[in-house]
């Protein structure tokens, strides 16, 4: 306690004591009372022993908000979260592969009943009409058109007197070529067609212009395995024949190309 405080507390008591005595003793005189106010501060008493340790004081205000402190570590992982919100429709994919063939479909409605017989009937008039219509078409090739047929040729003997090139440009002319005897069977028509007409020779389509004795069709095939040279040919008679013609019997003989005599072209079934 600071000395100031001391003066001031040895006024209160001094103040007290003068109230206690107006109180509590009515019948003291002015004089008392006068002389009971010169009273001085006394002297400063011995230091008293220390007191008892006072209460604990209020808390204090709260201080300013502190500076940030450095980044902690790293928490651990968290849980996985919930499904998100459903994304917008991607774009379309790649067509796949074809799936496996399915089971066979259920059975069709039992159809209607036909009148087989009347259908029969029909089928053999048509068979009929076929059969019928081929002789005539067979008679028109060979009377008419004056043709002659394989499975898969069609020859012409064109009565026209021509040299052998004039006769190969006369059946390409005619979309064939010169007729090529390649085998047995075709050899054999071309003689018969030859005969029938009462003919002796026409051209065919071989010849060896190219390389002496070297005989190749007209379509410039080589000859192969099969030939009909009839004995002694060919002969190159004069150094000069380098062309093909067949005789009535089916027999090949080189003659020579600047002759003229009728010819057979041959044409290709399946270019007509
Ligand atoms: C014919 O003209 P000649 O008889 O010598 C034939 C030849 C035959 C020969 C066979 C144009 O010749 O090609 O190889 O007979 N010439 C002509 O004997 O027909
Ligand atoms: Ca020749
Ligand atoms: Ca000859």
């Amino acid at each position: 306690i600071m000395k100031r405080d001391l003066a001031f507390l040895g006024t209160l008591i001094s103040l007290g004591f003068l109230s206690l005595l107006r109180s509590g003793y009515p019948q003291q005189t002015a004089e008392e009372a006068c002389s009971m106010q010169i009273l001085v501060p006394g002297l400063k008493g011995d230091a008293g022993e220390k007191g008892e340790k006072g209460a604990p004081g209020r808390p204090g205000r709260v201080g300013p908000t502190g500076e940030k402190g450095d980044m902690g570590d790293k928490g651990q992982k968290g849980s996985v979260g919930r499904h998100g919100k459903i994304g917008p429709i991607g774009s379309k994919g790649e067509k796949g592969d074809s799936g496996d063939i399915g089971p066979p479909g259920l059975s069709g409605e039992p159809g209607i009943p036909c009148e087989c017989s009347q259908l029969r009937k029909a089928i053999g008039e048509m068979d009929n009409q076929v059969t019928q219509l081929t002789t005539e078409l067979k008679f028109i090739k060979n009377a008419v058109a004056g043709v002659r047929e394989t499975d898969n040729k069609i020859y012409l003997l064109v009565k026209e007197e021509k040299r052998y090139v004039d006769a190969q440009l006369s059946c390409q002319g005619r979309g064939g070529m010169l007729s090529m005897p390649k085998d047995e069977t075709s050899n054999g028509l071309i003689a018969s067609y030859i005969t029938q007409a009462g003919l002796t020779r026409v051209f065919i389509g071989i010849n060896d212009l190219e390389k002496e004795g070297t005989f190749v069709y007209s379509d410039r095939s080589p000859m192969q395995t099969f030939s009909k040279w009839r004995n002694g040919e060919p002969n190159n008679a004069y150094d000069e024949e380098d062309c093909v013609e067949m005789v009535a019997s089916g027999g090949w003989n080189d003659v020579a190309c600047h002759i003229t005599m009728y010819f057979i072209c041959e044409f290709d079934k399946e270019n007509v």
